[in-house]
């Protein structure tokens, strides 16, 4: 067994009293210490099964260790790991080349992590605003949205709308104007002559799964190119599949100036994120300007071609297509005085609990008792994200649980 080679396998409260001496307090996890993936199923030290609806926040789209992706990862990891970019290697030129193709764009700078892929974007879009625009330097502004989640560094943080995520940690970069999420006339009236981009979700994830109204980016995208402001799509949990699309600005048939992607273009093994564009924002960079040690590495690199391999071999944005319009119709029909509303695209689900019912908390407690492991979002909403290799048999059978949990079963009040 895996867990033997590892050590001694000990009990959940051991875990969870470990993890509470030794780390820092910033996150509630639910009471689960999780020792094994497979596809879409976990397992817990106490050998408990769980079906897993969360998929590390999209990260896990292809799956708990998908076999192609850790042949990738296991076969680079004897050959080469980590080069920097003082050097090439062989494996960061073909990735990008294949993102490229698959995106639909002229180039990509990789990072690591989602926030350093947004960061990346910022200094990318300011730089072409000055060099390109004309702006006049140090005046560049970026509009944001309401509600919006695209990391935790300071300047990312420093234009959340979440008191929470802010408080404390300021001075904060200024350069950010915020506007409501799906308001188009709003953004119009930010724009003017020094806006050089706009940053937005295609869905809100943190948001609570919040889809705007139709035709929203398709006019924003209009609005940038007649104004001359880079449209910034944070793809990092909408992109590579999980709503039903490659991305999920396709389904308002928009092509953002900007794309980044993260989480599952590391297949859920290895962070691995990138900013995309085409040369004339990208040709901002010089030597120098941007870099990262572990950014385009060849471990990271070789498991990225394969996670995109597995996406599309997989055919797994259809397959999230399919089974999310189904799920969400299902979802649909539970007829629960504890639902507000179930909303989603693809298999990107959200369920808001009434504020009369309490939070969301609880019902998933409740769902994580039956062996189904969601996470709320925003207080009211549990999120269905599982990976997209589920199969409508597994979702037939977890149906009923989740259909008695919603109706109030098993949940503390
Ligand atoms: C945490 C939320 C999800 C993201 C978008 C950038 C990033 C994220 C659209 C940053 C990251 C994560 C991070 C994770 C929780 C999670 C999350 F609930 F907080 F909002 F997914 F919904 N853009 N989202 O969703 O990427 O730097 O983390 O790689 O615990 O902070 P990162």
């Amino acid at each position: 067994m895996a867990e033997a080679s590892i050590g001694e396998v000990r009990a959940t409260d051991e875990y969870l009293h470990q993890v509470d001496k030794w780390s820092a307090h910033n996150y509630h996890p639910l009471p689960i210490v999780l020792s094994r993936g497979d596809g879409v199923w976990v397992w817990d030290v106490e050998g408990k099964q769980y079906l897993d609806c969360l998929s590390a926040y999209s990260a896990l789209n292809q799956g708990h260790c998908h076999p192609r992706i850790l042949a990738a990862l296991k076969e680079q990891a004897d050959r080469c790991t980590v080069t920097s970019r003082a050097f090439h290697n062989d494996q960061m030129g073909p990735f990008l080349e294949e993102l490229c193709e698959l995106v639909g764009y002229e180039k990509a700078l990789p990072m690591n992590t989602g926030a350093e892929a947004v960061e990346t974007a910022i200094k990318a879009v300011r730089k072409w605003g000055y060099q390109v625009k004309g702006v006049p330097e140090g005046a560049a502004e970026i509009v944001v949205c309401s509600d919006n989640f695209h990391g935790r560094t300071t300047t990312i943080v420093g234009f959340s709308s979440d008191d929470q995520y802010r408080d404390g940690f300021g001075p904060f970069t200024p350069g950010f104007v915020t506007v409501p999420y799906g308001d188009i006339d709003a953004f119009e009236a930010a724009l003017n002559d020094n806006t050089v981009g706009f940053l937005v979700e295609p869905i809100q994830g943190e948001g609570g799964v919040l889809i705007p109204p139709d035709g929203y980016l398709s006019a924003a995208a209009e609005l940038c190119r007649a104004n001359r402001v880079a449209l910034m799509a944070d793809e990092i949990q909408t992109g590579l599949g999980r709503t039903g699309k490659m991305l999920a600005c396709e389904w308002e048939g928009v092509r953002p100036d900007v794309v980044i992607l993260g989480k599952a273009l590391g297949g859920g093994v290895y962070p691995v994120s990138a900013m995309c564009s085409d040369d004339e924002i990208m040709q901002v960079f010089t030597p120098g300007d941007h870099g990262s040690t572990f950014g385009g590495n060849p471990l990271g690199a070789a498991v990225a071609r394969a996670a995109l391999d597995v996406i599309v071999e997989e055919d797994l944005a259809n397959r999230a297509a399919e089974l999310g319009e189904w799920f969400i119709d299902e979802l649909q029909a539970i007829s629960s005085p504890h639902v507000a509303e179930v909303r989603g695209r693809g298999m990107m689900v959200g369920v808001e609990i009434k504020e009369t019912s309490g939070t969301a908390r609880p019902f998933c407690e409740a769902l994580m008792e039956r062996g189904i492991l969601a996470k709320e979002t925003h207080g009211q909403v549990v999120r269905f994200a599982p990976p997209l290799v589920i199969t409508r048999e597994i979702l037939e059978d977890v149906l009923p649980d989740i259909r008695a949990v919603l109706l109030g079963e098993g949940v503390a009040t």
